[in-house]
């Protein structure tokens, strides 16, 4: 029996990643464990690629559902994507060639909030969950698993699927016992009851998940790494948002609106949410706790430097120097990093409960505050809306940042009317760019917009902003609450799609 596996019936059910993937098949819905290329299975996608193309090549139709918890990697979302075999994809993907086919429209994509995945699976707005493929650290007696780097919708997968498969990767450290918090209290409505959690590292589960033996079909054992995407170095643009960032939450702090500790920090995917941890590093503020979806490396910055005390996430989102770096000091972070089910580190009742700090990237704003994270020119998917929305919508205070313009300046990311809308005017308190900060909190429409320009807005851009603004107010004097020109409202977007250049 491997040292991995300690349950006497599922190491009877080890085997190859070929057995595996054969019990799957054409039409299923398969849950992937995974979150931003943490803990995602590694083995059987590329195995079910095989068997996909073979398929193909005989003529048999092979497309699945494909359902994770956020974002995998080029071998687990990419290969089904390169053999053509995902029909449906749900709730968030960064993986670029699953990325093309969502947007040529051979693959339904779901963009759902994070925090709403496991209950509209448990709702039945998904439909049946075939076959769950979970990675693992290790398999206990009785049907306990260690979870490996991310917790994401495992819980749910595990309890719902028809059929599991069970990858336990070796790679994965064996001390990670003990990182996971996975509760296991929730009900379906009318029946819920309040989450019992009033601090963001409060442990309120079991440091396992559980599967019925009955229903795992297969064990695989694998021996690789996560995605481990690096960094781009904080340039001087990040550098430049971080600084408002903590210039604001300073201000907040001498103005009593916040306790000199702050409030428990989200920290959104991408570079500039990794520079404004760098940010904080370089701060006065100490003694900080996150409660957040995915601890980057500016994360462990923090936790080595004691800016930051604990982390609560659902997933790590490491480079291979920050996982290199959580290896070696494992037992040290052991008690400050706990992983939780995602439908609990987003849990818009603990968000609102605890108070949140927000900090998001998007791709542009509006003059109103209106905010678009996901869709380019409105109409192609960048990654998602992930939990940016819970977070956002839930926070004490949420932070929406990005440079000013994109595309070596040929896009503005401060437009007259957001080309598609994930976050609304009415979610959105802080808008940060390299050049400052409007601060939208118990601003009328007007007054959002002027600050945005002023404050926000690349200079190149501000002329051509302040126009649209002077002309649409005095377009219709009797509808100057948001005014818009609206054959104009979207003609920035029009003119980079036909010109390159806003
Ligand atoms: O593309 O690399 O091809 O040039 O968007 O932009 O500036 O590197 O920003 O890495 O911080 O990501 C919104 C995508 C920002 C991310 C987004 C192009 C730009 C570049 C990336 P290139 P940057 P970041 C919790 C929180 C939604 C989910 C979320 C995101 C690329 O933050 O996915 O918040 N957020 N989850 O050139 C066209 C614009 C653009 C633009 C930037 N206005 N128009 N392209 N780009 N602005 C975590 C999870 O939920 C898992």
């Amino acid at each position: 029996m491997s040292a991995r596996i300690t349950c006497p019936v599922l190491s009877t059910r080890v085997t190859s990643a070929e057995d595996a993937a054969s019990h799957i098949h054409h039409g299923d819905n398969v849950g992937f464990s995974g979150f931003t290329g943490a803990g995602y299975p590694k083995a059987t996608p590329a195995a079910l690629h095989d068997q996909i193309v073979a398929a193909h090549d005989r003529g048999d139709e092979f497309r699945i559902g494909l359902w994770t918890g956020a974002s995998t990697a080029p071998d687990a979302d990419g290969v089904l994507a390169e053999a053509h075999g995902v029909s449906s994809r749900l709730p968030y993907n960064s993986d670029p060639v699953m990325r093309r086919l969502i947007n040529t429209g051979e693959v339904d994509y779901i963009d759902a909030h994070l925090s709403h995945s496991a209950q509209h699976m448990w709702f039945g707005f998904y439909g049946n969950l075939d076959v769950a493929v979970i990675e693992v650290t290790a398999v206990l007696p009785g049907g306990l698993l260690v979870p490996s780097g991310s917790v994401g919708n495992n819980k749910t997968w595990l309890d719902q699927a028809d059929r599991v498969i069970l990858e336990v990767n070796h790679w994965q450290p064996r001390e990670l016992e003990g990182f996971h918090d996975i509760y296991y209290g929730t009900a379906l409505p009318p029946m819920r009851q309040p989450i019992p959690l009033t601090d963001p590292m409060q442990r309120i589960g079991e440091p396992y998940l559980r599967v019925d033996p009955a229903k795992v079909v297969a064990v695989v054992e694998t021996d690789r790494p996560d995605r481990n995407t690096p960094f781009a170095p904080s340039d001087a643009t990040s550098a430049a948002i971080a600084e408002h960032v903590v210039d604001f939450l300073r201000h907040e702090v001498s103005a009593g609106r916040m306790p000199p500790g702050l409030l428990p920090l989200q920290s959104g995917v991408g570079n500039v949410a990794n520079a404004v941890l760098a940010g904080l590093d370089g701060s006065e503020f100490t003694d900080l706790v996150a409660f957040t979806e995915v601890i980057q490396d500016g994360m462990l910055d923090l936790l080595d430097s004691g800016t930051l005390r604990a982390a609560s996430a659902t997933s790590f989102g490491l480079s291979e120097i920050g996982v290199r770096r959580f290896m070696d000091h494992i037992d040290a972070y052991k008690g400050r990093i706990l992983l939780r089910s995602e439908e609990i580190s987003n849990h818009p009742e603990l968000v609102r409960r605890l108070g949140i700090i927000a900090m998001n990237g998007m791709l542009e704003a509006d003059l109103y505050g209106n905010v678009n994270s996901t869709h380019v020119m409105g109409s192609a998917i960048m990654n998602g809306i992930g939990g940016s929305g819970d977070f956002a919508r839930n926070a004490f205070l949420n932070f929406f940042l990005t440079p000013s313009t994109a595309k070596n300046g040929a896009i503005s990311a401060i437009v007259p009317m957001v080309s598609h809308v994930d976050h609304t005017e009415h979610d959105v308190q802080v808008i940060v760019t390299e050049h400052g900060i409007a601060d939208l909190r118990g601003s009328s429409p007007n007054d959002r917009a002027v600050k945005i320009i002023e404050r926000c807005a690349d200079p190149r851009f501000r002329p051509a902003l302040q126009d649209y603004l002077d002309r649409a107010r005095a377009e219709r004097p009797e509808a100057r609450h948001t005014p818009h020109l609206l054959d104009e409202a979207l003609s920035w977007h029009q003119r980079y799609l036909d010109t390159g250049s806003m």
